[in-house]
């Protein structure tokens, strides 16, 4: 599938229209909210009016830029919804009722700019390029056909998008097109530098507090292969931390060398424990939390449990131990120990780049109370 051009359709749509209402999906990452913002700002350039209406808040690690403070965010229509607009654009969203919007949206046209395979092409124009590393790279192409030159705002919004969808450029989607497109935005004015910054060093203080509270309960098992950290409300209080800022703190333990799996047991005011769990590759944690009444996907899980922390731990230790040793993870790793480890971290690269996977492991982590991200190296939102 190479790169399609924006249907003719859409582009009439847009330049015959005045004013549009920009979208995108529930619990909104990089790609959804930079393609939002610069496509809004590029419909300004062109004369047209443009509001974008979240039905959740923008992510703290997405304030930064330019025009989120004008970001429409819930249930309730923004002023002038719907007969002041022409036409609604979905943007990086598979599907209308993954908007949370979907019953209002019905009054418009719906225009859908999307990059995810299993699109259900619910708009009555439907521009859908699965082989785009993000949807703010079609954003950009999408300017470049209606010769729109980009200010160094909106390039900055669109760069945003693809730093965030290739989780930095390490995924398998950072593909030649994602760092032509980069490089063209920096040309147009983005700054990877001011945005690396916005997304990798703008931790509130609490949350580096709270990973020294972790840290130091991290224990290695099965051979170092999984690995175990723990969190309880005195730690989240010494850090001065809230329950937003643990988000993310198990990848630390993830990203240690030979570790396949990882449990995270949280312990939480009423004594019940909150079980988050990672894995690579092809080892299984979404059936543990399945079993447990919790969901999520392959390779990032949650449940709850019941009990006291150190027998809760020995139980998450021990079925991660039984998911190592039935997934083909494991059958590589029997030859060779360092075979093991690369076979490991492989397949996880290949499996968390695709769109559309990552978005359905969102979905369902978000159902589950996991993390919307893609735990394996996407930017997370640190609240
Ligand atoms: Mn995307």
């Amino acid at each position: 599938m190479g790169a399609t051009k924006a249907p003719e359709d859409l582009l009439r749509r847009i330049r015959q229209g005045n004013r549009f209402l920009l979208t995108s999906h529930i619990n909104p990452d990089g790609d959804a909210v930079g393609s939002e913002l610069g496509l809004a700002r590029l419909l300004r350039q062109l004369g047209k009016g443009a509001v974008v209406w979240n039905r959740d808040e923008t992510p703290a690690l997405y304030r930064p830029l330019p025009g989120s403070e004008r970001v429409h965010a819930g249930a309730d229509p923004p002023a002038g919804f719907p007969e002041k607009f022409d036409a609604v654009i979905v943007l990086e969203c598979p599907s209308a009722d993954r908007t949370g919007l979907d019953s209002h949206l019905a009054a418009l046209p719906i225009l859908n700019i999307d990059h995810h395979l299993g699109n259900q092409h619910y708009g009555v124009v439907n521009w859908v390029d699965s082989a785009a590393p993000a949807v703010g790279e079609m954003v950009y192409r999408l300017a470049q056909t209606l010769k729109v030159t980009l200010d160094p705002e909106t390039a900055n919004c669109l760069y945003l998008t693809l730093v965030t969808d290739t989780g930095g450029f390490r995924f398998s989607n950072a593909t030649a097109s994602a760092f032509e497109a980069a490089a063209s935005l920096v040309r147009e004015g983005a700054q990877p530098e001011q945005v690396a910054q916005w997304l990798y060093e703008s931790q509130p203080l609490p949350v580096v507090r709270l990973l020294g509270e972790m840290l130091p309960t991290l224990e290695l098992h099965e051979a170092g292969r999984i690995a175990t950290v723990r969190l309880d409300p005195e730690m989240f209080q010494r850090a001065g931390a809230a329950s937003g800022d643990a988000e993310g703190l198990i990848d630390h333990a993830r990203a240690i060398a030979g570790v396949e799996a990882v449990g995270l047991v949280r312990r939480r005011d009423d004594g019940s424990h909150k079980i988050s769990l990672r894995s690579r590759g092809e080892v299984d944690v979404e059936k543990i939390a399945r079993h447990h009444g919790g969901g999520g996907h392959r390779n990032a899980a949650g449940y709850t449990l019941a009990g006291e922390t150190a027998e809760v731990q020995a139980q998450v230790v021990a079925e991660l131990a039984a998911a190592l040793s039935s997934g083909p993870a494991h059958e590589a790793a029997a030859g060779s120990p360092t075979a093991g480890a690369a076979a490991g971290s492989s397949p996880t690269t290949a499996a968390l780049a695709t769109p559309p996977t990552a978005d359905t492991a969102g979905q369902a982590a978000a159902a589950s109370g996991e993390p919307a991200g893609n735990p394996a190296g996407r930017v997370q939102p640190v609240e």
